[in-house]
């Protein structure tokens, strides 16, 4: 599948700093930070910083420096918010059937209360 990216998307704008962020973590590929609508105590957005739409896009384009960055930067942050002990649950929504929002890859991080089951039953 040919991947279409928005560069007009809303993360695409906080990378060029024209929307601002409460960061966590910023790496050479990688940024980390707080979501503006938290569903959790700990809910952070990991985003490469190359234009990229969805994993599976990523996954086939990035890349290795990228994807090692990216994923070792989940890890990181992960530990730096203290979540080993408590557990923590990461999401990554791909386009419709995913519910997507925001074009451009994000790797949700929540924790820091007890999340529930995975998926509700239909
Ligand atoms: P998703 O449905 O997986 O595409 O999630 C998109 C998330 O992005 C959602 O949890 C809210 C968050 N979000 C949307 N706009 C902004 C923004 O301008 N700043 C931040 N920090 N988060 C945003």
């Amino acid at each position: 599948m040919a991947y279409t990216y928005d560069p007009k998307n809303i993360f695409a704008k906080i990378l060029t700093g024209e929307i601002p962020n409460k960061t966590v973590l910023e790496t050479e590929h990688t940024l980390a930070f707080r979501d503006i609508y938290p569903q959790a105590p700990v809910h952070v957005l990991v985003i490469p910083k190359g234009a990229y739409v969805c994993y599976d896009h990523f996954a086939q384009e990035a890349s290795d420096a990228e994807i090692l960055d990216f994923n070792r930067v989940i890890g990181e942050v992960c530990r730096m918010e203290g979540l080993e002990a408590g557990g923590y649950r990461l999401i990554s929504n791909a386009g419709r059937d995913g519910v997507q929002e925001v074009p451009h890859l994000h790797v949700h991080i929540l924790a820091g209360r007890p999340l529930g089951r995975m998926l509700e039953k239909a």
